[in-house]
C-alpha cells in the first residue's frame, strides 16, 4: 500500500505571470505533442491524431464544434489532442491497483491524480462495508444491478445519468432501458450546461438547438460571442472566426475577462499564424459584469425600438416581425415603458458599461445586415439565464436574424455528443410525441410522468429516495454543485454504478455498494462478437450527424462498448422474451439505427447517410423554412424583466470557469497558459481595485465563503489571490474546486441549472487545504 495520501503539493503554490494576448500558434502545437507523447506513447498517439475528425476516423472526444467540409489533414486542436491522449493512454488501472489503494485512499486523492492513473480495464465491485474494490465478472455485475432494481419499490427509485460523450446508438438504448423499466429519471450533464439555452429556444423558436451551420458564420456581417472562451474550450471555432473575419465579418466579444483567444488568433495551419502576428479577432470588446447580459441586450433592443418609433425604417425588420413573430407589441411596450434615466442607471449597474460603449455596439449592430450570436456557459449558468437568452432571441428577431443565411442563434455545445444524446431521448421531460413513437415501435407503454433532472436527482438522493444511481459516463460528484451535500446524498444510495473510461472521484464517493464498469471510448476499436468492426454516430453543435470509428486497440479485452453494457444489463433485467431485441442490437448496430430512424424525426435512410463522408444535417424548421413549431406557430417575442445579481458591499460575484488544461473534471495538467497561471489551480482572479478595497494582497491566500440564504457554511479554502483585469465587482476561479460553493438550491428559473457563474462570495483568512479537489 502506498504512503499516506496527500494532495499534489504543487497545487499549493501556483506561479503567476502576465496573461497572454494571443492564442494557439507554436506553443500550442508543442504542448499537444508533449501531452500526446507522455500519455499515449508517440506512435499510438500520433496514429490517434491522424484519425481525429477525419471521414472514416473518430469524432474528437473533446468539444462539440463541427468539422468543416474541407478538412485539414490535422483537423484537431491542442485541447482535442489532449482529449485524445487522455483516452489513448497506455497507462492502465488493473485490479492490482485497487488491491493497493483502499477506497479511503482514493477519496483523498486529487482529481488530477486519479485521472493520471490511466484507463479502467476490468469491472470492479465494492461490497457493502468493504474497504477495497475487487474484480467481478460482467455477468455477476449485471446480476447485482438487476437485484437492486428488482428490490426497489418503484422504478423511480432508480436514476440514470448521462454525460455527453455517449454515442447516439448507446444513448438511444440507454433511454429505452430506463423507460422500459418504467422511469423518466434521465438527468444529464446538459442540466448543468445548455439547459437554459434549450428552455429559452424551445419557447421562443420551437427548437431547442442552434439555428446556424458553419457557412453562416462566414456569411455573417457581425458575430457576437458572449459568455464563451473558445480559445480554450472550442479552439477550432477560432479557425471559423478567422475565416469569417477574412471574409469581412465584424466580431464583438462580450465577457468579463479579456480571453486571449478572442483577442488574437495564431492559426497553426497557416504560415501567417505560425510565424506572423496572427489575426486580431475582436473589433469591439464589451467587458461586462458577470450576469449583465440581460441588461445589455435589453438596452440594445430598447435603442432599436426607440429608433423605429422615431421613424427610422432600418432599425427593425417590420416585414419579418409581421409575418413570422408573435408578441411584438407586448414586448416593445414593456421595454419602452421604463423611465429613461432609471433604465440607464440600471443598465450601468448591471453591465458596468457606459452608455457610450453600448452606443458603439449599437452602431455595429446597425451596420450589420446579418448577425449571429454565439454563447456558452457565461450566459446559461445564472439565475436569470433563461430570460437572458430569450432577450438574445428578441434581439435577433427584431432585425429578422433567424432563418436566413449568415444569421441566427449559435449556442456552442460542450461535450462532443451532448446534443445527440438529447436527440436520442436522454431527457427527463420527454415530449409526448417521442414517447408515443417509442412505445409504438417497441410495443410497451413508456412512463409519462416527468423524471428527475440533475439537481432534483441529488435532492431525491438527499431524501433517501434513490436506491440505484447509474451513470453512463461523467463524474457526478465532482461536476455537480454543493460538493459536500452531493457527496452525502450519493452515500445514501444502495448501489452506485459508473460506466467509465477513467478513474474519478465518483468512484470513491459511493453508495453502500458500488460498481465500476470499464467502457470503450471514442478512440477505441469496437469489435462485434463475430470480430467485425462497428461504428457509432454522433451529432455536433450544428446538428450534423456523422459516423465515428475508433482504431486504437483496447488496453484490455474486458472493456465493453456502451451498447454492449446496456444490452447485457437489459437482457439480464428483462429476460429473453422481452419485446425489445437487445441481443440483436448488440450483434449489429445497424439494427439500432433502423429503430432510431423509425422513432426520431430527421433520420430517414440513417444507415446509408451515416456512411456518407461528412454525414448529414438534421432538419431544423426555423433555419430551413422559417417555420416555428412553438405554441403560437410563430417565433415568440418575450417580455423579460431586467434583473441582475445583487452583490452586497464587501462581496464579489464569483464565476467558476475552466482552465486551459482541463476537460470539465478531467485535469490534464496544472497550467492555464493563456491566463498566465502555472503549476496550480487554487487561484482566484480579482480586479486590483476590488482587491485593494477588500484588503486582499496580491499573492496572499484566502478562503472563499459563499453566501446563500440557508445558513450553511460553504467554504473553499486556500486560494491564491491573483490580480487580473476582470470586470469590477467580479471574481473567477476554477471548477470543480469551487463547486463546494454552489448551493444545490441556487438554480436558474425554468431550466433548474445550477448558478455556477453567479456565486456571491466573501473572503476570509486562509484556513489551509482540508480536502482534495
Ligand atoms: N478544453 C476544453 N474544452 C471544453 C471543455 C473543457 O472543460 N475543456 N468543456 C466543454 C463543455 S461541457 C462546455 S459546456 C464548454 C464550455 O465552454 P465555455 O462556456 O467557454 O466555458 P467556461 O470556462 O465555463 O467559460 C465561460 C466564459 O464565459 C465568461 N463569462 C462568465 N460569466 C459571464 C457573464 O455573466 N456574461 C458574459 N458575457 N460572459 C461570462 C467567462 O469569463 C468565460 O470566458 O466547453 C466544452 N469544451
Ligand atoms: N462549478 C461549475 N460546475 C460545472 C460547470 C461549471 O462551469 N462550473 N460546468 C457544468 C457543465 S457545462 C458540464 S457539461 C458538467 C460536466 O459533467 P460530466 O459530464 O459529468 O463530467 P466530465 O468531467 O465531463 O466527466 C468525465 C468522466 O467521464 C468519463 N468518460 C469520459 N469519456 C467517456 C466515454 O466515452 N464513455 C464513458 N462511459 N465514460 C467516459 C471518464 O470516466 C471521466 O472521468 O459539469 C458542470 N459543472
Ligand atoms: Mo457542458
Amino acid at each position: 500500500m502506498s504512503a499516506a495520501p496527500r494532495e499534489d503539493p504543487r497545487q499549493d503554490d501556483p506561479r503567476v505571470e502576465e496573461p497572454k494576448e494571443s492564442a494557439v500558434g507554436l506553443p500550442a502545437i508543442a504542448n499537444s505533442l508533449r501531452v500526446v507523447g507522455r500519455q499515449a506513447g508517440a506512435r499510438r498517439g500520433l496514429r490517434g491524431l491522424r484519425d481525429v475528425n477525419q471521414a472514416g476516423g473518430f469524432d474528437c472526444p473533446g468539444c462539440a464544434w463541427p468539422e468543416p467540409e474541407r478538412r485539414h489533414t490535422a483537423e484537431f486542436c491542442e485541447n482535442g489532442a489532449k482529449a485524445v491522449a487522455e483516452e489513448t493512454t497506455q497507462r492502465a488501472v488493473p485490479p492490482e491497483f485497487f488491491a493497493a489503494h483502499p477506497v479511503a485512499d482514493l477519496a483523498q486523492r486529487s482529481g488530477y491524480w486519479l485521472g493520471q492513473q490511466g484507463r479502467l480495464t476490468e469491472p470492479m465491485y465494492l461490497a457493502e462495508g468493504a474497504t477495497h474494490y475487487t474484480p467481478i465478472s460482467w455477468e455477476a455485475a449485471f446480476d447485482l444491478v438487476a437485484e437492486e432494481l428488482t428490490a426497489a419499490d418503484s422504478p423511480d427509485e432508480a436514476v440514470f445519468y448521462t454525460s455527453g460523450r455517449t454515442s447516439n446508438e448507446a444513448a438511444f438504448l440507454y433511454q429505452l432501458f430506463a423507460r422500459r423499466l418504467g422511469t423518466n429519471n434521465l438527468p444529464d450533464c446538459s442540466n448543468m450546461c445548455h439547459e437554459s439555452s434549450g428552455s429559452a429556444l424551445t419557447e421562443t423558436l420551437g427548437v431547442g438547438k442552434g439555428s446556424v451551420v458553419l457557412d453562416d458564420l462566414q456569411q455573417a456581417d457581425l458575430i457576437i460571442v458572449a459568455g464563451q472562451n473558445p480559445g480554450t474550450n472550442h479552439p477550432r471555432m477560432l479557425t471559423a472566426l478567422e475565416r469569417a473575419k477574412r471574409a469581412g465579418t465584424a466580431i464583438m466579444t462580450v465577457n468579463p475577462l479579456p480571453e486571449a483567444g478572442m483577442r488574437r488568433f495564431k492559426n497553426p495551419q497557416s504560415a501567417r499564424g505560425l510565424v506572423g502576428g496572427g489575426t486580431e479577432l475582436t473589433d469591439l470588446f464589451l467587458q461586462i459584469r458577470v450576469g449583465g447580459d440581460l441588461a445589455l441586450f435589453s438596452a440594445l433592443n430598447r435603442l432599436l425600438l426607440q429608433a423605429a418609433r422615431e421613424g427610422d425604417d432600418g432599425a427593425i425588420d417590420r416585414e419579418f416581425i409581421d409575418a413570422h413573430t408573435h408578441g411584438f407589441a407586448e414586448f416593445a411596450g414593456g421595454l419602452l415603458a421604463a423611465d429613461e434615466a432609471a433604465f440607464w442607471a440600471e443598465v450601468g449597474t448591471a453591465t458596468g458599461l457606459s452608455r457610450e460603449r453600448i452606443e458603439q455596439a449599437l452602431a455595429m449592430v446597425r451596420a450589420a445586415d446579418r448577425i449571429v450570436v454565439c454563447w456558452a456557459m457565461g450566459l446559461t449558468q445564472h439565475r436569470h439565464a433563461v430570460p437572458t437568452i430569450r432577450e438574445v432571441v428578441n434581439f435577433l428577431l427584431l432585425r429578422g436574424n433567424v432563418g436566413r443565411a449568415g444569421a441566427g442563434v449559435c449556442p456552442v455545445r460542450g461535450h462532443s455528443n451532448v446534443q445527440g444524446d438529447r436527440t436520442m431521448g436522454i431527457v427527463e421531460r420527454p415530449a409526448p410525441a417521442f414517447l408515443d413513437a417509442l412505445g409504438a415501435e417497441f410495443g410497451f407503454e413508456p412512463p409519462r410522468e416527468h423524471g428527475y433532472d440533475t439537481v432534483r436527482a441529488i435532492q431525491a438522493m438527499r431524501e433517501g429516495a434513490v436506491r440505484v444511481f447509474f451513470a453512463m459516463g461523467g463524474n457526478f460528484v465532482s461536476a455537480t454543485p454543493d460538493t459536500a451535500v452531493t457527496e452525502d446524498a450519493m452515500r445514501r444510495c444502495r448501489l452506485t454504478v459508473h460506466v467509465s473510461t477513467k478513474l474519478n472521484r465518483s468512484h470513491a464517493v459511493t453508495g453502500a455498494r458500488a460498481l465500476i464498469l470499464p467502457a470503450l471510448g471514442r478512440t477505441d476499436r469496437d469489435l462485434a462478437a463475430d470480430g467485425s468492426e462497428r461504428f457509432v454516430t454522433v451529432e455536433d453543435s450544428m446538428g450534423v450527424v456523422h459516423a465515428s470509428r475508433g482504431r486504437a486497440k483496447p488496453l484490455s479485452s474486458q472493456m465493453r462498448s456502451e451498447v454492449d453494457i446496456v444490452t447485457g444489463l437489459a437482457q439480464r433485467v428483462f429476460g429473453a422474451d422481452d419485446p425489445v431485441p437487445w441481443q440483436e442490437f448488440s450483434a449489429d448496430y445497424d439494427t439500432i439505427r433502423e429503430r432510431i430512424e423509425r422513432v426520431v424525426p430527421g433520420f430517414a435512410a440513417f444507415n446509408a447517410r451515416a456512411r456518407r463522408p461528412g454525414g448529414f444535417t438534421l432538419p431544423h424548421a426555423p433555419r430551413d423554412d422559417r417555420r416555428f413549431p412553438t405554441a403560437t406557430g410563430k417565433a415568440n417575442f418575450t417580455v423579460n424583466e431586467m434583473t441582475a445579481p445583487q452583490v452586497p458591499e464587501g462581496r464579489l460575484l464569483l464565476q467558476t470557469i475552466r482552465s486551459h488544461d482541463q476537460f470539465n473534471t478531467t485535469i490534464y495538467g496544472l497550467d492555464d497558459r493563456y491566463r498566465g497561471v502555472h503549476d496550480g489551480r487554487r487561484v482566484v482572479l480579482v480586479h486590483p481595485d476590488d482587491a485593494a478595497h477588500l484588503g486582499l494582497a496580491e499573492g496572499s491566500y484566502t478562503d472563499l465563503v459563499s453566501e446563500w440564504n440557508d445558513g450553511v457554511d460553504r467554504r473553499a479554502p486556500h486560494f491564491k489571490v491573483v490580480y487580473y483585469p476582470t470586470a469590477r465587482g467580479c471574481a473567477a476561479a476554477y471548477y470543480p474546486e469551487t463547486n463546494v460553493l454552489v448551493p444545490l438550491d441556487s438554480t436558474a428559473e425554468t431550466s433548474n441549472t445550477p448558478t455556477s457563474k453567479s456565486i456571491v462570495v466573501r473572503f476570509e483568512a486562509d484556513s489551509g487545504v482540508t480536502r482534495p479537489s
